[in-house]
């Protein structure tokens, strides 16, 4: 099964608050319109791929909390709910969890340390979870132990600085194939891998999402779409504008797994 198979997403609605999301600069707020607008096109997009999407309500007291991806991680064998490193996410993971109890049979916690499922990447061989501003060595060791009780490779990996997470400057394209930013794609994380740096000025591509036999990718980066256009793929162009105002990308507003159940859920 390939780590790019999926068949189930959750998604959370943004709320109004999202307009105050953490950003890194001191760039202009999104609008809430709009990032309703990108959020249902997003959403479109995963059903379209194949994907049953499970839409969880706003979460006005968390103005990042549409970002699901980072309180947590998951794959088919279980769930686990992480402890986000910005202080104003630290709540995000508890709001998760009575539904993800109810996916999967095994959720666990992680035990110490801060992690963020967006420093989180999935490759076919091994999972990598890059340091970073919100995961740290407690969190990204007590993550890989964990990992080897599921029977899963995880290795530690840097993230180059001034990015915000692992996945914000690399993404899977294919079984062999990683996009990556070119600090990343330099630095030997990925040996054994096919890897495709973006073109300049279009870093904000690398965050694209492989799903099924699609590939989601923001609109906006002309040369990285004509660089997948070259290797016969037909990317999927997603509006982002807005929710690049606050820092984010394609891959943290879902979480994503196989499983395997065809149209019946769990419980
Ligand atoms: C944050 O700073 O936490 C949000 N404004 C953006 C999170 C984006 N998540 C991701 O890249 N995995």
């Amino acid at each position: 099964m390939s780590v790019f198979a999926f068949d189930r997403a959750i998604v959370r609605a943004p709320g109004p608050s999202v307009v105050r999301g953490l950003r890194a600069g001191a760039g202009e707020s999104p609008l809430f319109e709009g990032v309703l607008t990108e959020h249902r096109a997003y959403v479109a997009a995963l059903e379209a791929a194949g994907l049953r999407v499970a839409q969880l309500p706003a979460l006005d007291a968390f103005p990042d909390s549409i970002f699901v991806e980072d309180p947590a991680f998951v794959a088919p064998e279980g769930a686990v709910l992480l402890n986000p490193g910005a202080p104003s996410r630290a709540g995000e993971a508890v709001e998760l969890a009575a539904t993800l109890r109810g996916q999967f049979g095994r959720v666990e916690r992680l035990p110490r340390g801060h992690a963020d499922g967006g420093d989180i990447l999935i490759l076919p061989d091994e999972i990598l979870i890059g340091l970073s501003a919100r995961t740290d060595r407690a969190g990204a060791e007590a993550f890989t132990a964990l990992m080897r009780d599921w029977g899963r490779k995880a290795r530690i990996v840097e993230t180059p600085p001034g990015v915000l997470h692992f996945k914000t400057g690399c993404a899977l394209l294919d079984e062999e194939t990683v996009v990556a930013v070119p600090a990343l794609a330099a630095s030997g994380v990925f040996d054994g891998l096919n890897v495709l740096a973006t073109p300049p000025g279009e870093e904000g591509a690398a965050n694209m999402l492989r799903v099924n036999d699609s590939v989601l990718l923001a609109d906006g980066f002309p040369r990285t779409a004509a660089l997948l256009a070259a290797r016969n793929y037909d990317p999927v162009l997603l509006p982002t504008a807005q929710i690049a105002r606050i820092d984010a990308g394609l891959s943290c507003m879902s979480l994503r797994w196989f499983s395997g159940s065809g149209s019946s859920d769990r419980a």
